[in-house]
């Protein structure tokens, strides 16, 4: 990997210089979990954007405070990037993070903590559509080339955070019992106010109904999209192209829009290939 090169590798874990460096990656392996702190992990393109406004709401009765005054990147940072070096002691206990580190390279006092996950996942195939003009925006992410090539890195895991399926796979097998919470971003989609009860119930807090109900107003995607706390706008166009969207469409199966019948088919069947033995599914259609 030379100079170059936007990428560091991190365990075999691919990860981008412009949010991890050495030092942030020493500080995320010594850093202090505390009991009372909620982690979101995806893998990349999977709903991280959407927990970072959901959890502070859910962990502070609805106040739209957090999410109208504080940039999502810093109200619920990731756990493994660059930023959090500077404000981790300004957070307030909840404490939520994001990650899309996989299970195994979690900090050393994640295991032993109680800190509560809640792991979304989504249609790979909807996470490749969605990467793939997320590489086309980023200044920061090597060129995707023509969407068939991308589907291969992507398959081969040529990408930041590895495979899909690894990552699935990893965070499926865990001895975090009842600290775990699976929701995908689909049954999101569908009913995002039952997601957030269930999600509620999980941490253990409690909400007015009339509260849950603003907090799912304010979480649909066309009011996030005009939050420029939440929609990415603050990001200087040097790295992200602002003129395309990071809440691009937000919608399920975009993917048919993208995906040859042959692609269609080698993909599901890579994907199943490597999910086979599994006593879980995913959405593939
Ligand atoms: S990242 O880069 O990993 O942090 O991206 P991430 O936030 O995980 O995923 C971005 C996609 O999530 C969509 N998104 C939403 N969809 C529906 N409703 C809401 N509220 C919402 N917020 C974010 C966002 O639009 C990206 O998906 P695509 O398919 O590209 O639109």
């Amino acid at each position: 990997m030379d100079n170059n090169d936007p990428y560091l590798l991190y365990h075999g874990v691919l990860v981008t210089k412009v949010s991890h460096t050495d030092d942030s990656l020493k500080y995320y392996e010594s850093f202090q979990v505390q009991d009372d702190d909620v982690i979101a992990i995806t893998y990349p393109k999977s709903g991280t954007t959407w927990m970072q406004e959901i959890l502070p709401l859910l962990l502070n009765g609805g106040d739209l405070t957090p999410v109208l005054t504080i940039p999502s990147w810093d109200r619920v940072p990731w756990l493994d990037g660059l930023r959090i070096l500077g404000i981790a002691d300004k957070l307030s206990a909840p404490r939520a993070f994001v990650s899309h580190m996989p299970y195994h390279l979690m900090p050393s006092s994640f295991f032993s903590s109680k800190a509560k996950v809640i792991y979304v996942s989504r249609n790979p195939k909807d996470v490749l559509v969605s990467t793939f003009h997320f590489h086309q925006m980023a200044s920061f992410l090597h060129d995707p080339g023509t969407f068939e090539e991308f589907a291969d890195q992507f398959l081969a895991g040529n990408v930041i955070f590895g495979k899909w399926t690894d990552h699935v796979k990893c965070w499926r097998n865990t001895d975090l019992g009842d600290r775990i919470l699976y929701i995908t971003y689909e049954e999101m989609i569908q009913d995002l106010h039952g997601v957030l009860e269930r999600m509620l119930l999980f941490l253990g807090k409690s909400m007015s109904k009339d509260a849950l109900n603003r907090v799912t107003e304010h979480c649909t995607f066309k009011t996030m999209k005009q939050n420029k706390m939440s929609n990415y706008s603050l990001v200087p166009e040097a790295l992200m192209d602002n003129k395309k969207s990071f809440l691009r469409k937000g919608i399920v199966g975009d993917w048919k829009n993208y995906f040859s019948p042959e692609l269609e088919s080698k993909f599901n069947t890579a994907i199943s290939e490597e999910l086979k033995g599994m006593d879980i599914t995913f959405p593939l259609g």
